[in-house]
């Protein structure tokens, strides 16, 4: 039954990036939003009608951040990190993402769509229904094109909506230690525009640090986004500050993400460009980090911030958006309501999508019900999952 409604509801509408808080109904009809308020019009008498029992209604959460396509896993190396080892050190010992790309390009296509799938079952379980899926981990053409193909049949297997972001850019892989250049001119530049040629990249984007790329080839990168009419965004200032997040900015980047080592000078940049602040708590906890991204200068400005889990093998093992919104209220002071605008709207933003994220007429039904009393306690729980139910496109 696609058209319906659900009454006796408190909705969390997210308009503009606040709660929005309304107690009334909301109507779906053919996969979308039809009527969302306090009364219901006569138009919907007679429709199926669902009593919620005053359950909260949030838009569906969107994770604009996540690398859920690897082979292998890094626990080895979280116990390293705990016997005194950093993630730099480890990353040019041969370890870190190099040796994550070992174990994707030895994993067959189907062996990496199942374990993406745990992973993304784990944000859907949490209401979840739009996610991003980077690649990176193959470092070679071939590796970096299934590494998409699995996302993107991820995206046909399940009821969730995939976006894809062409991450060549990632790291050096060892043959090419060095010599950033030759792998851009080689490898990540011809792969971009062969995946992009299968239809199998929605954004671009890179890892702009000291173990990865500067902003002169990341510069080069998003030069070919352009031609190909593709949106970009950046890892930037994660560990370090390079200048990622001002050259996110001079790009009209969807997103600059990690940015804890960004300066206000870096926020205003943002603001002006319009470019959403990706902040991804997850990797900070893990790696133990103490520099916090400058949220209060995000604020100043008016810049967007989207939360992320960041879900990856290495800095942030994290598949669960409520412990990310938790993470960024209690390690980096969001307020709870800047946390679900950060999983829902903000991270719709992030990803350039503009038919979720908010619960308003028009709008995709890709809603989510909790068992909650109010908003502020889906960030405020930790490792319990609230969720009643999941409507993906009107149905569920
Ligand atoms: N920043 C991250 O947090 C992930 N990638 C990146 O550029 C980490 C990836 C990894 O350690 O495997
Ligand atoms: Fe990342």
């Amino acid at each position: 039954m696609t058209a319906r409604v659900f009454s006796n509801v408190q909705i969390a509408t997210m308009e503009g990036g606040n709660y929005g808080l309304i107690s009334g109904c909301v109507a779906v009809n053919k996969g979308l939003i039809s009527h969302v308020g306090p009364d219901l019009p006569s138009d919907y008498d007679g429709w199926p009608t669902e009593d919620l029992q005053g359950r909260l209604i949030t838009p569906a959460l969107v994770d604009c951040h996540t690398h859920l396509v690897f082979g292998g896993n890094r626990a080895r190396e979280f116990e390293m990190r705990l016997n005194g080892a950093s993630y730099q050190e480890i990353a040019r010992a041969g370890g870190g993402i190099v040796s994550t790309v070992s174990a994707t390009r030895a994993a067959s296509d189907e062996e990496l769509i199942k374990g993406a799938q745990r992973r993304l079952d784990a944000l859907i379980a949490e209401g979840a229904a739009l996610v991003e899926v980077k690649s990176g981990y193959g470092l070679d053409i071939e590796t970096e094109l299934r590494m998409l193909r699995a996302a993107r049949a991820l995206g046909a297997r399940n009821t969730v909506r995939i976006r894809t972001s062409y991450l060549g850019a990632h790291a050096v892989p060892a043959d090419y230690k060095g010599r950033e250049d030759a792998y851009l001119d080689e490898v990540c530049l011809p792969g971009l525009r062969a995946a992009h040629a299968e239809g199998l990249v929605d954004a671009v984007d890179g890892f702009c640090e000291g173990i990865a790329f500067d902003i002169n080839q990341i510069d080069r990168v998003f030069k070919v986004a352009h031609e190909l009419n593709l949106p970009v965004k950046l890892h930037a200032e994660q560990l370090s500050h390079l200048g990622g997040t001002a050259l996110a900015a001079r790009h009209g980047a969807l997103s600059a993400d990690h940015i804890e080592y960004a300066t206000e000078a870096d926020a205003k940049a943002l603001a002006v460009a319009g470019t959403v602040a990706v902040l991804l708590p997850g990797a900070f906890y893990t790696l133990r980090e103490t520099q916090a991204p400058p949220v209060g200068a995000l604020r100043k400005h008016g810049v967007a911030m989207a939360l992320a889990s960041d879900c990856n093998p290495g800095s942030s093992p994290l598949a669960s958006l409520l412990l990310t919104m938790n993470m960024g209220c209690t390690l980096f002071g969001l307020t709870p309501a800047e946390a679900l605008a950060g999983v829902t709207c903000h991270a719709a933003r992030a990803l350039g999508v503009s038919d979720t994220g908010v619960v308003a007429r028009g709008k995709r039904a890709d809603l989510a019900i909790w068992d909650v009393e109010e908003p502020a306690e889906l960030a405020y729980r930790i490792g319990f999952n609230p969720l009643h139910r999941r409507i993906f496109g009107g149905e569920g």
